[in-house]
């Protein structure tokens, strides 16, 4: 029986390319598109997209009955900066949407789950260089926390229940095709917009705040390889730590003005700063190299060279 797959929050960042993939690998009709906002058209115009609220638990159960959804994308949720303007709100989002996911799966017999996690999950207790997949885990924001959280219950669900699910600790994500919503590592897309439009650029981060970064492509490679991984390989079922690159402010202003020389930055830090210096600087995901094969492909030169050109070309 072919494989029918949810999508939900299609729209965004992630999902938006991430249902492009999917409907390579398992065929247009079979990959279901959600979202609460309208999606992008060539997520509308390749497959099936319908708008669905993840907190209906009631629409949720039937869509899935009715499609007969062998496997869920959870990818909705409220993003560190955005989580801190409106903390329970944010809670109540990020882990209502999971359970409901959990336990319909539990009841309907969805054979696999992916949902993702992030580096957020780690805080200022936790060793910054190099983090393990597993350490001292002490998350200070809210977002930090419902992903902490969410991994227990995933993991919960997989012993107690015998569900597969699967999941990433994304870092900060960069592309071009979707701007990122609300989060730290934001300022990454963002600069490269402000570069290509107006030549100069304010971060909210300072200078040397460095984090763990990727590009989509290879965040969209991670996510649908750790999902045909066979079972008996994955020795993880809270969340991988997955890495791509590492960089500062700084750095990826000097790459940017390789090509655009006038560019200019200046530095203005807001509250994300704080949450920026509690997250880690470099991730250690061997655990992920050695279970299911990731590796990643874009360094920093050539992930700027492909914004550059793909933003130009977009505005
Ligand atoms: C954020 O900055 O909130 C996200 C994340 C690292 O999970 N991009």
């Amino acid at each position: 029986m072919a494989e029918k797959i949810l999508v939900i929050g299609a729209a965004g960042q992630i999902g938006s390319e991430l249902v492009l993939a999917l409907r390579k690998v398992y065929g247009d009709a079979n990959v279901f598109a959600t979202d609460i906002k309208d999606a992008p058209p060539d997520v509308k115009k390749s497959g099936p997209f319908q708008i669905l609220d993840v907190m209906d638990d009631k629409r949720l159960i039937h869509f899935v009955i009715r499609y007969k959804i062998t496997q869920i994308y959870h990818l909705a949720a409220v993003l560190s900066g955005n989580a801190e303007r409106l903390p329970l709100q944010a809670w109540d989002i990020n882990m209502r949407s999971l359970l409901n996911i959990l336990d319909l799966a539990r009841e309907v017999g969805v054979k696999k789950i992916f949902w993702p996690s992030s580096i957020a999950v780690f805080g200022k207790t936790t060793p910054r260089e190099n983090t393990p997949q597993l350490t001292i885990m002490e998350p200070n924001t809210v977002y930090g926390i419902s992903k902490l959280a969410g991994e227990r219950w995933c993991e919960y669900y997989v012993n107690r229940y015998g569900l597969d699910i699967r999941s990433l600790r994304y870092p900060g994500l960069i592309s071009y095709k979707t701007e990122a919503g609300g989060g730290t590592t934001d300022y990454a897309v963002e600069i490269f917009y402000d570069a290509i439009e107006s030549g100069k650029y304010e971060c909210f981060l300072k200078p040397d705040t460095t984090l763990p970064m990727m590009f989509m492509p290879d965040a969209i490679k991670a996510t649908i390889d750790l999902m045909e991984a066979s079972a008996g390989n994955l020795s993880i079922h809270s969340s991988y730590n997955l890495a791509g690159i590492s960089f500062d402010p700084a750095q990826i202003s000097a790459e940017i003005k390789k090509s655009i020389p006038k560019f200019q930055i200046s530095y203005k830090p807001d509250f994300r700063q704080a949450i920026a210096d509690s997250w880690p600087k470099t991730i250690d995901d061997s655990v992920a190299r050695n279970d299911w094969g990731w590796s990643h492909e874009y360094d920093l030169a050539k992930m700027t060279k492909i914004m550059l050109k793909e933003i130009k070309r977009k505005l």
